[in-house]
């Protein structure tokens, strides 16, 4: 188990590692790498029962990356965990390189292929009926973003993780207020997403995105409720850690200049020095 002072430490530099793929790459979905990526941290450093060196053992969680948009976090996180080393990084977005802008199954440690907003929950709700009917003890993550809940096809999964009673099942939604071309309330309202997902026959809780207390809590204590499905509402902000890009859609995919590179990295090393 890391400690949260760890945790905090880790995902800076992740931070860091995100803000310079996405300038070499000369654009990236950075937004909302940011506002995923303490969330990424805790399942993968101190929550997920997984092995880098064997990223198809069959005991291992799962974990889906619905919102494949946000794929510089995924792969800055899956270096960091020891899935590649992170010198292979610098490919991402190069021409010939398996890092493309939504993750494949080319990268180690990427269970399945998103990118086409809505499927991952879908995906997530076989692989725990799967996991239920080979009596695996397994937990089966999938993390969506706010603006794809529009997607009609989650509320057909959401009835039919209730229906099977898939508590296995731990969905996360990072609740950052802001979608593609704007604020969640003036594209598609979403509210109540609690009461929703509790009308769908889901277990729910509210927390802090970006507070490693409140996330090993919640992560580590499912199911909530035997027999049903839990949902974790995790707020968040997008852009989380560089001032100019928090609470900004127009940061949703940006190139970033050279003075918005500086500015960005010299305020993390910063938080860095901070959480030492
Ligand atoms: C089916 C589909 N429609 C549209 C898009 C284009 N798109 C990419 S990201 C995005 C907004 C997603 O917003 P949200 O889920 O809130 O993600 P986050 O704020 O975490 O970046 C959209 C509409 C897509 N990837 N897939
Ligand atoms: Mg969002």
């Amino acid at each position: 188990m890391y400690s949260v002072e760890q945790l905090k430490y880790i995902s800076t530099d992740i931070r860091k590692k995100i803000i310079e793929i996405a300038h070499s790459a000369k654009g990236g979905h950075i937004g909302g790498s940011l506002s995923s990526v303490d969330i990424l941290v805790a399942l993968y450093f101190n929550i997920m029962k997984h092995d880098p060196s064997d990223p198809s053992r069959l005991d291992r969680d799962r974990f889906i990356m619905s919102k494949g948009h946000s794929v510089e976090g995924l792969y800055c996180v899956l270096a960091k965990a020891g899935y590649f080393p992170e010198a292979m990084l610098s490919e991402y977005g190069k021409f010939n390189t398996i890092f493309y802008g939504h993750p494949t199954l080319k990268v180690p440690g990427v269970e399945m292929p998103t990118g086409s907003l809505g499927h991952g929950l879908s995906i997530a709700v076989g692989m725990a009926l799967g996991a239920k009917r080979d009596k695996a003890t397994n937990r089966i993550f999938v993390l969506m973003g706010d603006g794809e809940q529009a997607e009609g096809s989650i509320w057909e999964a959401a009835m039919a993780a209730s229906h099977y009673k898939l508590d296995n099942l731990v969905a996360i939604i990072d609740n950052n207020n802001l979608q593609i071309s704007g604020h969640i309330d003036s594209v598609m309202r979403l509210s109540s997403l609690r009461q929703k997902y509790e009308a769908f026959g889901w277990n729910v809780v509210e927390i802090d995105g970006h507070d490693f207390h409140q996330l090993t809590e919640a992560l580590n204590t499912t199911p909530w409720k035997a027999g049903m499905p839990n949902l974790i509402i995790a707020h968040t902000i997008k852009g989380r850690g560089v001032s100019f890009m928090e609470n900004s859609a127009s940061w949703h995919h940006k190139v970033l200049t050279e003075e918005d590179f500086e500015r960005a990295m010299d305020e993390l090393n910063h938080s860095e020095k901070e959480a030492i």
